[in-house]
């Protein structure tokens, strides 16, 4: 089935009621007015040749005509492709290169950036801008198309989405998500959570990422409530908003950046029958000041962007602050030794995961997806977990070299390849400094061709700025005259934090 037919499917029952509410702008949309525009841009691309599977590449700011955009390139069969708005000219040109999309919509702004792009690469593009709600060319032409449409057939293992994520080497790679696997999750997290009539989500999460877009999105849009949309997370305005809402999504710095905030109060939550939490490991002592502040226990759950949501803590359930919970029905979570034989309760191993919520593989690498699975058929996650003897589901650590900023993913092979181009740096190790904003930031220690040699940190964060998004441009940067190694060769990520990667 299209995820597009069950995600409208109480559209039309719910037709006057508001499905997405900015209060930064004041533009309300009800739900007929969000599946007419999403029928609009459907038609739209229809007229312009889309094909299924057909990617449309999508670099804009949140808004409710961007979730129409969303919606509407499911409904005409293609495959959905957001970007960060954060990302580059270099880094957009890779996509761009690797995805071969057939439409690329985004701000005016950038127009120029992918006009040159289209002139670059062997596979051309239809291009359309969309800024603010309303505006751009992207809207322009879909005000004349016909406000209803066809939903397009596709099966459970089509693609609807693909989304680029980074890998311990190298360049980043598609990770090739189906309607099947969008809808299972939706489902099963609908259920789990307990999402009701009336339920209404404070979203201010970006919607290029799983979280944004799938997590939050799909369970509000299959329970046909209202989202109160925040183009960004702002801890004052939310406050002002969280009295209407019922249900909030964020990664932890969302809730300790809450509670920095001397007004907020429990009144303030008081409506709020579920906080939820992920995307980043969340810190005991935030789990135990919010319950304090609020009386709310904020609910705990873990997910990859390969894979949608695995655990959730409970909803009627004990909700174990450092733990993510038992996996979700339908997923198998499973800790195995060095040798893929399993560990028994408590035990730290490699976190691995199978279910209907498992992507399709990376977009024309089929020998890195055939790596990051068994023999039997599970999808190796690069976590460390424990599953306790009560099946609660904890993260310990990571195999894979990978910080977590802010609820972003920095691989730090990517940030090193930026700087060992950069003149007068010999070599680089990216590891992640304790923040107390971000959970982590990124560091880097740098040694120079020529100890002498002038190189300063700012040239280096300006140097890293043309190349790369701005949440991975290191932070922290130390000299050395050489990087600690072990007897085989190996830099000693570890010695660097411990040296330099406190707060
Ligand atoms: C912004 N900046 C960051 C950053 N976000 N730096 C490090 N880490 C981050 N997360 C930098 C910018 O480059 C800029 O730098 C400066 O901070 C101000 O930018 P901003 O956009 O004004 O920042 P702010 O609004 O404060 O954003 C912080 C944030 C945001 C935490 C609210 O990053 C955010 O919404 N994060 C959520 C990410 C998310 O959705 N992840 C889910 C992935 S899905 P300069 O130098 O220019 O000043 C996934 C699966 C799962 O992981 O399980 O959910
Ligand atoms: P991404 O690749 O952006 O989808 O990020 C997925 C990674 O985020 C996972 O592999 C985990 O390392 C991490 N992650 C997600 N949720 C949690 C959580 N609740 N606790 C700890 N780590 C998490």
């Amino acid at each position: 089935m299209n995820l597009y037919q069950a995600l409208s499917e109480k559209f039309s029952a719910a037709g006057d009621r508001v499905a997405v509410r900015m209060p930064e702008t004041g533009l309300q949309w009800t739900f007929k007015q969000l599946a007419e525009r999403a029928a609009q841009y459907a038609n739209l691309l229809t007229e312009n040749g889309i094909k299924p599977g057909d990617r449309v590449a999508v670099q804009v700011e949140k808004g409710a005509d961007a979730l129409a955009l969303y919606l509407g390139v499911l409904q005409s069969g293609g495959t959905y492709l957001p970007m960060n708005t954060a990302y580059t000219p270099n880094e957009l040109q890779y996509f761009v290169e690797n995805a071969e999309p057939a439409f690329v919509v985004c701000s005016t702004g950038q127009s120029s950036v992918f006009s040159s792009i289209n002139d670059n690469v062997k596979s051309h593009f239809k291009l359309f801008t969309l800024d603010q709600d309303g505006v751009g060319t992207l809207c322009d032409s879909a005000d004349s198309m016909a406000k209803s449409f066809e939903t397009v057939e596709r099966d459970d293992n089509d693609l609807a989405s693909i989304l680029y994520t980074s890998g311990t080497t190298g360049r980043p790679k598609g990770a090739m998500i189906s309607h099947g696997n969008l809808l299972s999750n939706g489902k099963v997290l609908l259920d789990y959570w307990g999402w009701e009539e009336g339920d209404t989500l404070l979203h201010a999460l970006p919607i290029f990422h799983v979280h944004g877009l799938f997590v939050a999105c799909s369970c509000a849009l299959l329970n046909a409530g209202e989202m109160i949309f925040f183009k960004k997370f702002d801890a004052r305005m939310v406050m002002e908003e969280l009295p209407n809402a019922t249900v909030m999504m964020g990664v932890p710095t969302f809730y300790t950046r809450l509670l920095t905030e001397q007004t907020f109060t429990r009144e303030l939550a008081e409506n709020v029958r579920l906080f939820i939490s992920g995307s980043a490991p969340l810190l005991e002592e935030t789990f135990n000041e919010f319950e304090a502040r609020t009386g709310k226990r904020i609910l705990e759950r873990y997910g990859m962007t390969e894979t949608g949501m695995n655990t959730s803590n409970p909803l009627d359930g004990e909700r174990i602050a450092g733990t993510v919970g038992y996996p979700l029905p339908g997923t198998e979570v499973r800790i195995m030794d060095g040798n893929n034989k399993p560990m028994g309760a408590g035990e730290v191993g490699s976190l691995q995961v199978k279910g209907p919520n498992v992507f399709q593989g990376y977009w024309r690498m089929p020998e890195k997806t055939a790596e990051e699975f068994t023999a039997d058929g599970f999808f190796i996650t690069g976590d460390l977990g424990t599953i306790d003897a009560k099946g609660y589901v904890s993260i310990v650590g990571r195999s894979k070299d990978l910080i977590i900023s802010g609820g972003y993913n920095i691989y730090p092979k990517e940030v090193e390849m930026i700087l060992n181009d950069i003149e007068g740096v010999d070599e680089s190790a990216v590891f992640a400094f304790e923040h107390p904003d971000f959970g982590e930031g990124v560091a880097a220690a740098i040694v120079k061709t020529d100890s002498q040699a002038e190189l300063n940190k700012e040239d280096l964060i300006a140097a890293c700025k043309e190349q790369i998004a701005g949440f991975k441009v290191p932070r922290r940067i130390v000299f050395l005259e050489e990087l600690p190694r072990n007897t085989m060769g190996k830099v000693q990520k570890n010695v660097l934090r411990d040296l330099y990667g406190k707060q």
